[in-house]
């Protein structure tokens, strides 16, 4: 038989090392779904939702570096995938969806199901094009692939069934290269300005972020030629923070008040590889210096005195040579204390209040912590379990931690954990899942079992969206549109076909946690959680003490006096 257009994509797609496509299937990808079908290197990764797709390709992206791949059919089920590939782009994990489209000879009418892909997906993607003659294929479908990888970030191609099913006018893959991986350094007499500026500052501050994967060593060494604490940015914390004497913790909204004092205390603060989002957290008189292998991210996020364009390790290995030690190591010092006591004092707040009574979420990430395999993958969801794991999970250079940190969507949790699972069968796989992360995408509970996937659901209860009632607190607004009225989620894991179980006491949590672990294959663990667990900023600004008085008074006016004694119980009496 001919080979079709859908038979050379899926051809390329795994002489490039694809081995999977997240997806649902629907008429107008039947003739991509045929062609996996009778190949035993490519799987079909059904899931319940195309959202799930996108989330779960987006974690093999960020896992394995590679490009991975998820699908819908035409309209509405290319258009679920949409927060998903929203959440990969923001990420810069290299991903390639296939929206499928209708069939080439009804577009521009207003046909059943029709949508413009190459419109919806625009901004979520650095190519999106229409496939509309089989010559088209493979070469649109080899730049979509080379923009995702080269560019890191989301590729789209829009098929229509009908092309998709036509016969191939090319017979194989044009592109035979390896995937290149250039060195990226500044010049020789940038790397001495920067050295020069460096070797005549004092108080210097690292703020370290995701683009130091792979130069630990690197970061370390300079860290001690210049006496300098390091503050990471989240999603630079499975990267900086393990094996790291200069860890000062993270700043940001949930940092650690240590994090914010190394940034706002010292003369020059050193970014690498961190695209930091919040602009209020810089220090307004440090001569600062930014290093990041894209030229558009400097300067994104705070005044740069000096900007230079290069990778890390190389950068730094070019570097290193032309420093002298810094002789004055106060700064450090007293930073790094600082460090041990915000830390001391965030670990005070995880116990178990002697077995009895009201579960702190802490305790719970804690317990998780300390049981988790050394090489564990976590997923957390947006909303606290994003404040826990940033603060309750080490990270040991092993160890893997994924969330939706740049794009910020709820019920990544659970989908990323899936797309980990498939993608790396052996490992322990965590999902910190919020109760109302969860229940948006709580269909997908049902690929775990599908997929025989042993994930480990840990369902953080509060019975609320407790971090929105916190914005709301924080904010002077009394809260509303918050309350979660909850199912038993042990029930429904158990109709699910997963194990259930469910911790309601403190003393319950560690040998349940345990157990779930320890099972062999997909568990989840319902927790319910105090709802009002502060997870308030290093500094409180005015602006936000005010909005805290406020909402005490409001919320008196409004006759709900009683909460208030909970958050005062909570937080203030443990
Ligand atoms: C509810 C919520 C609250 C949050 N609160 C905080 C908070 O308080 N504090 C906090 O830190 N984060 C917080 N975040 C996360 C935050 O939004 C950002 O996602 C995070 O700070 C970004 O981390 P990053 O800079 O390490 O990664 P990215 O944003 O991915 O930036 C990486 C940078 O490195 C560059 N780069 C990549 N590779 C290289 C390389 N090889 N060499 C050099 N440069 C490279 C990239 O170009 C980019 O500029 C929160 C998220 C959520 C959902
Ligand atoms: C898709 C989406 N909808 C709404 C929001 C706004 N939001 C941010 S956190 C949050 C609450 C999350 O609740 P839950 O998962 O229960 O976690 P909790 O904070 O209660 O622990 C909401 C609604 C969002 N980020 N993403
Ligand atoms: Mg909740």
């Amino acid at each position: 038989m001919a080979k079709r257009v859908a038979d050379l994509l899926v051809d390329v797609l795994a002489d490039a090392g694809v081995s999977r496509l997240y997806g649902v299937s629907g008429d107008s990808l039947n003739g991509i779904t045929d062609s996996i079908r009778v190949r035993p290197d490519m799987q079909w990764v059904h899931v319940r939702h195309e959202e799930t797709a996108a989330f779960a390709a987006g974690a093999e992206a960020h896992l394995t570096g590679g490009l991975a791949v998820c699908a819908g059919s035409c309209g509405p089920g290319n258009l679920h995938l949409i927060n998903g590939l929203y959440d990969c782009q923001r990420n810069r994990v290299p991903v390639l969806a296939i929206a499928a489209q209708i069939p080439s000879t009804e577009i521009g009418s207003g046909y059943f199901q029709e949508t413009d892909p190459v419109h919806l997906f625009a901004q979520c993607s650095h190519y999106c094009e229409l496939i509309s003659q089989p010559e088209q294929m493979p070469r649109v479908l080899e730049i979509a692939m080379q923009t995702a990888i080269s560019k890191r970030g989301v590729s789209v191609i829009a098929l229509p069934g009908d092309i998709a099913l036509r016969d191939a006018v090319e017979s194989g893959p044009r592109l035979r290269f390896s995937e290149p991986k250039p060195t990226v350094c500044p010049s020789d007499d940038e790397i001495k300005l920067l050295a020069e500026v460096l070797n005549r500052s004092k108080k210097i501050t690292i703020l370290a972020g995701a683009g130091c994967a792979g130069a630990h060593a690197e970061l370390i060494e300079l860290a001690g030629k210049l006496n300098a604490p390091i503050v990471h940015a989240m999603r630079g914390k499975e990267f900086v923070e393990y094996g790291n004497p200069f860890d000062v913790g993270m700043t940001g909204l949930l940092g650690f008040s240590s994090g914010y004092y190394a940034m706002m205390n010292c003369d020059l603060l050193l970014i690498i590889g961190t695209d930091f989002p919040y602009q209020q957290f810089f220090p307004k008189d440090a001569t600062i210096v930014q290093i990041d292998v894209r030229g558009e991210q400097l300067g994104r996020r705070s005044k740069v005195d000096f900007g230079f364009v290069g990778d890390t390790k190389t950068t730094l290995r070019a570097l290193l040579p032309h420093l002298s030690q810094n002789q004055f190591d106060s700064h450090l010092n007293k930073s790094v204390e600082h460090y041990q006591k915000t830390r001391k004092g965030l670990d005070d707040l995880a116990t178990a209040n002697s077995g009895k009574g009201l579960i702190h979420p802490q305790y719970l990430t804690s317990v998780v912590d300390k049981l988790a395999a050394e090489d564990a993958i976590f997923t957390c969801d947006v909303g606290s379990p994003t404040v826990w794991a940033a603060r309750y999970l080490k990270m040991n250079g092993k160890r893997r931690l994924l969330g939706s940190f740049n794009h910020g969507s709820m019920a990544n949790a659970l989908p990323q954990a899936i797309g980990a699972q498939v993608s790396h069968p052996g490992r322990q796989v965590i999902s910190m899942s919020g109760d109302g992360g969860f229940a948006m995408l709580m269909g997908d509970l049902l690929t775990l079992r599908q997929h025989q996937l042993p994930v480990k659901l840990i369902v953080f209860r509060n019975d609320s969206l407790a971090f929105v009632e916190l914005e709301m607190k924080a904010a002077g607004i009394v809260d509303f549109g918050t309350d979660l009225h909850n199912p038993d989620f042990t029930k429904i894991a158990e109709g699910a076909g997963l194990l259930g179980l469910k911790a309601e006491e403190p003393d319950q949590v560690e040998p349940m946690i345990a157990e779930a672990l320890k099972y062999d294959g997909p568990a989840l663990v319902e927790v319910p959680v105090s709802r009002q667990e502060l997870s308030m900023p290093p500094t409180i600004t005015l602006e936000q003490a005010k909005g805290f008085s406020l909402f005490m008074l409001r919320a008196v006016l409004s006759g709900r006096g009683d909460e208030i004694i909970d958050l005062a119980r909570v937080n203030l009496f443990r």
